[in-house]
């Protein structure tokens, strides 16, 4: 089936999906523990029976069961080099089951989160789903999905993996939590931004919530929806009874829902778990009697991060670009560039941020390093750190394709001319991952000199992007600010091409400090020069946030341009405030800077921070108990309050553990002899290690000599050593509730082994006195406490160094 093809069947029409697999299977016997894959191709006539239901229930597509079909999942079972025959052998029982209906193969989550927010390469994610994908199409599928993805980068890997192997449809859907959000932060409206420009033929969301939560994400993306949308709930929320997961949802209920479903604008919609085929034939019974929802977005020329997205329409307001990560001019940043350090980027992406940038201008471009790479890593990190959109500002089309390929939202792009060798090299590049465009009417003989050439210009760039799916909404016209010192008719020209371009309703955007080049009192001109561009149109500028006359000179024009409505934004924001000079804002405190650094991810310069503090009189101790630890547990508190999202976690435990790599030496106390063997271990499952490694030191310090096996250790090689080691203390750290359990594991273990003399220390948040005691445990809240406790479990040990009470 052709992805031309799909659109046409998909409008006009519901399309019914199909609903869940696995709850299914296990009704047919499938054990827990199994790999499912696997057990399918052992009973076939299991998955034929699911599937024939779904056909006869209404079913139009079919997902192939090769959810945990792809190599990181398959080698859980030891099938990691199965995949290519598991896959095909799957879609052709699917075949089987639909001989006459369509067949999706079906890509889910590896398990590992992808860079930027985790650490499975970004190209290493790719291959894996693109050897899936190779196994399917082997198996004969009309098309694919990608389902339940938490994390939108995951989601562009299986996406690029299968648009680069092949043109058929993809459909892709994602699990927004209650928050409506993904567990990795995405913004619905922004994933659909992201993979819509990326090649998406439909995208939504399956599985998490019931119907009803679902049909609120699917209005939000509605609007802003070119492609149909999917809807493929659960049979209701999840509930545990008698130790089971039970989905409360009836048949009839859930066909009900069709009606709201299609109604906020879903066009496909089937079950996730706990459906059956009965609820798929009261959901197809239901759409039967509905109109189809329209195709088409009201609301077009959206840029986005993997958290945010932000509309580019003269109608809404003036975006600010933020200009300064950029090495021209810049000294300290060049230095930065060249030593291969990107803090500078980030604090400069912080302070933009803050200062009322909408997107971030990157551009690493300086003779003698590897921009390439350099802008790679750039992105990686702004990826990660701002919720801002990029703007990827750079001449060489090999760093254009790294920086847009890693990115994991639909980035801006500047900038394309018409001169025909540019168009021909960057035009399919940026059309490939979905960038918007920033064109700039130059032309192979240099700048055009007049309005009418330069409008030329304009046309022709559109004309050769238009088959590459390019319109107007998805563009932005360079006004090519030049000189007025050298040419008086310079601004004039550039604010004749803004008023062109914006009777078009195209985005205007300017670098704005160039037509004051070679002046006194540029401030000046450059603010007179703004103010007459955006009364000629001008809706964008590459411009410093920080500047503050400037950005109150842009609110100030979108109250006039009627780009706020109600003028809710001005006096929002200046009620109450005279034109006196803002006070100038105070410099952090080593100690407020170094909390601020943990909350705010940014490791660059934790180094010079910790120095400061600690050569201003704050001791290491007080550093890690008053600062870190506080701050780190507000992180947690964060992320629970869903303000913080995974990659923000991520950041904030690398600063901490960066901190604690300074601290440490200055923490750890030299002791001349052993008072006793400690092993200590964060739990199988659990990769939190920052308490128990504060643990270690301390007890370190008080003279034990402290084996340390690290995080995620499992039962066996923690009574491995302990046997090998003769140790009698283990001390056991875990900081979920869903690992705590792995603790009663290994103490059982121990039993059955025979290790009867071996004691058992345990902490971690989730911990308390009434746990340790249920599973024989001993219990220490902190890091002192378990000097207090080691000392009294390992008497002989003599540890002479008295603990303070
Ligand atoms: Co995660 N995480 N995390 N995390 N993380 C928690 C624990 C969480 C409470 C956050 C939240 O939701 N509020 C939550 C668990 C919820 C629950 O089960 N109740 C959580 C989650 C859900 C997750 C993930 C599942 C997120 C995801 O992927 N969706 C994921 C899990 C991955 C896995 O383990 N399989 C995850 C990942 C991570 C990071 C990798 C990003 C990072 C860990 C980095 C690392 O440790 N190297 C991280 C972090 C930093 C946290 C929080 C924010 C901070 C933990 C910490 O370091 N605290 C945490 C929220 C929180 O606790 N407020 C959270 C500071 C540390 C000094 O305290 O470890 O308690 P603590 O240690 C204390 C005492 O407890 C005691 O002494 C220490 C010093 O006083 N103690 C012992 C600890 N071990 C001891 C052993 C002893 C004695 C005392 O004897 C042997």
């Amino acid at each position: 089936m052709t992805r031309q093809e799909f659109a046409a069947i998909a409008t006009g029409r519901i399309l019914i999906l199909d609903g869940a697999t696995g709850t299914e299977l296990i009704k047919r016997g499938m054990p827990s523990g199994v790999s499912p894959e696997n057990w399918i191709l052992e009973h076939p006539e299991a998955i034929l029976e699911v599937q024939k239901n779904y056909v006869a229930a209404g079913s139009d597509i079919i997902y192939v069961p090769s959810f945990g079909g792809n190599r990181l999942k398959l080698k859980e079972f030891n099938l990691a080099d199965k995949g290519l025959e598991i896959n095909r052998k799957l879609a052709e029982l699917s075949r089987q089951a639909a001989p006459q209906g369509l067949i999706f193969g079906d890509l889910a989550p590896t398990g590992q989160f992808v860079e930027p927010s985790g650490d499975l390469p970004f190209e290493e994610s790719v291959a894996i789903y693109r050897e899936q994908a190779q196994g399917l199409l082997a198996g004969g599928v009309d098309g694919f999905v990608i389902e339940t993805m938490m994390d939108v980068q995951e989601a562009r890997a299986a996406l690029l993996a299968i648009r680069e192997l092949c043109d058929l449809p993809v459909m892709v859907t994602l699990t927004f939590e209650a928050g409506k959000r993904t567990l990795a932060g995405n913004d619905p409206v922004a994933a659909l931004v992201t993979l819509q420009a990326l090649g998406a033929d439909a995208f939504g969301c399956n599985c998490s919530s019931g119907p009803e939560s679902m049909a609120e994400i699917i209005a939000m993306m509605k609007p802003y929806a070119k492609i149909p949308l999917i809807a493929k709930p659960n049979a209701g929320l999840p509930q545990f009874r008698a130790g089971q997961t039970v989905f409360p949802m009836g048949a009839e209920e859930f066909g009900s829902h069709a009606a709201t479903l299609v109604a906020a604008g879903a066009s496909m919609i089937g079950g996730c778990c706990g459906s059956s085929s009965a609820h798929i034939a009261a959901l197809s019974a239901t759409a039967r009697r509905l109109a189809a929802p329209s195709i088409g977005a009201q609301i077009t020329g959206a840029v986005s991060s993997a958290r945010a997205y932000r509309v580019l329409n003269p109608k809404e307001p003036f975006t600010v670009l933020g200009e300064r990560i950029n090495p021209t001019g810049k000294k300290a940043l060049q230095a930065e560039l060249r030593a291969g350090k990107l803090d500078l980027v980030q604090t400069y992406a912080e302070e933009q941020e803050k200062a009322g940038a909408a997107l971030l201008e990157v551009n690493v471009g300086l003779s003698g390093i590897d921009e390439t790479k350099m802008m790679r890593e750039a992105v990686l990190l702004l990826a990660r750190s701002s919720t801002l959109p990029l703007c990827i500002d750079t001449t060489k089309p090999e760093t254009a394709e790294a920086a847009l390929r890693i990115y994991p939202g639909r980035a801006l792009f500047n900038s394309i001319s018409a001169e025909p060798e540019r168009l021909k090299k960057v035009l399919p590049l940026a059309a490939k991952y979905g960038a918007m465009l920033i064109l700039l009417p130059l032309t192979e003989a240099g700048i055009p000199e007049t309005l009418e050439k330069r409008c030329l210009a304009v046309e022709q760039i559109l004309k050769a992007a238009e088959p590459y799916g390019y319109s107007i909404s998805d563009v932005c016209v360079d006004g090519l600010v030049m000189t007025i010192s050298s040419d008086p008719r310079a601004a004039q020209l550039t604010l004749d091409l803004l008023s062109w371009c914006s009777k078009r309703g195209m985005n205007t955007v300017c670098g704005l400090s160039n037509v004051s080049f070679g002046l006194p009192r540029r401030d000046l001109v450059n603010q007179a020069f703004l103010g007459m561009a955006i009364g000629n149109g001008l809706n964008m500028a590459i411009a410093n946030p920080m500047q503050t006359e400037l950005m109150d000179l842009v609110r100030a024009g979108d109250a006039l341009s009627g780009r706020d409505p109600k003028l809710q934004e001005f006096c929002r924001r200046y009620a109450g405030s005279s034109n006196a000079a803002a006070p100038a804002t105070q410099e952090l405190s080593p100690n407020e800077a170094l909390l601020q650094a943990l909350l705010q991810g940014n490791a660059g310069g934790i180094n010079g921070i910790l120095a400061k503090a600690l050569s201003g009189g704050a001791s290491a101790r007080e550093l890690v108990d008053h600062i870190l630890i506080p701050g780190i547990s507000e992180v947690g508190a964060r992320f629970e309050r869903k303000e913080y999202f995974l990659p923000q976690l991520i950041m904030s435990a690398d600063v901490m553990q960066a901190a604690m790599a300074v601290l440490q030496p200055m923490l750890e106390e030299k002791s001349s002899d052993s008072k006793g063997k400690i092993l200590l271990a964060t739990v199988k499952g659990d990769v939190h290690d920052i308490g128990k490694n504060i643990v270690a030191i301390m007890l370190k310090n008080y003279g034990f000599e402290i084996f340390d096996l690290g995080k995620d250790v499992s039962a066996e090689s923690i009574l491995d050593t302990a046997q090998r080691e003769n140790i009698r203390l283990v001390g056991l750290s875990a900081l979920m509730t869903t690992t705590m359990m792995e603790m009663k594991t290994v103490i059982e273990l121990a039993r059955q082994r025979g290790q009867q003399d071996l004691q058992f220390m345990v902490g971690g948040a989730v911990l308390d006195e009434a746990f340790a005691q249920s599973i024989g445990a001993h219990y220490a809240a902190d890091a002192l406490s378990a000097v207090k406790l080691a000392q009294r479990l390992l008497p002989d040990s003599g540890s002479t160094k008295k603990c303070p009470d």
